[in-house]
């Protein structure tokens, strides 16, 4: 899909905030770092248009992306920041929840797992969350650059096994920073829209 006028509609600090347009939603979670922002820009092939940083746990936020008024991806704050205190992420924990919980409009979700590690408890949560939630999701094993090519299909069937040994086929690698698997992406997404 190309997407010519992509804009940040609006930083939500609370539901209130959130867009009222009904537009369709795709919605990245995943560990703080672990690329959701990139994830977005690469899409989209725009460098800045959704912050990024090499520190982790900045975003306090739900940013929501504009993409030609035909559908928003919603950037939602990482979780699992370690140097956050116990309270700063029970506090991102509930913002999130409570995104999931209340809104009505999301199509899709994107779980990212960074492919180099193994999946945390906090990965494992929130997938096991996705699931009970009924909603329609994928799973991308992200920064698949940072490992030999020759790797990618095996760890990304052992992120798949270790979160769900009975089997999903939801699984894909990805990596925004070298723009591979990109097109295989956009048609998922495209189908869910
Ligand atoms: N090598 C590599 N680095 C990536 C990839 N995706 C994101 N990064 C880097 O990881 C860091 C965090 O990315 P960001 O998108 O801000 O993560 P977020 O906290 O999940 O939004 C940045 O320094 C990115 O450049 C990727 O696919 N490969
Ligand atoms: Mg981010």
């Amino acid at each position: 899909m190309l997407i010519k006028n992509p804009r940040i509609e609006i930083s939500a600090t609370s539901p209130k905030q959130y867009p009222t347009s009904g537009l369709p939603e795709i919605v990245l979670v995943g560990k703080s770092n672990v690329g959701k922002s990139s994830f977005i820009n690469t899409m989209i092939n725009r460098k800045k248009l959704a912050r990024t940083s090499s520190e982790p746990g900045k975003t306090r936020q739900i940013n929501f992306y504009n993409m030609d008024d035909k559908f928003y991806f919603v950037d939602l704050p990482g979780y699992g920041y370690s140097k956050m205190s116990k309270i700063e992420q029970e506090k991102v924990n509930k913002f999130i929840d409570e995104y999931l919980h209340i809104r009505k409009n999301i199509s899709l979700i994107v779980l990212l797992i960074d492919i180099r590690h193994d999946v945390g408890a906090n990965d494992r949560l929130m997938y096991d969350y996705i699931i009970c939630s009924g909603l329609p999701f994928i799973v991308l094993a992200n920064k698949a650059d940072k490992i030999a090519v020759t790797k990618v299909n095996d760890r990304v069937k052992e992120i798949q096994s270790d979160l769900n040994p009975i089997g999903d086929f939801n699984f894909l690698p990805f990596s925004a920073e070298r723009k591979i698997y990109v097109d295989d992406v956009w048609n998922i997404l495209e189908k869910y829209l």
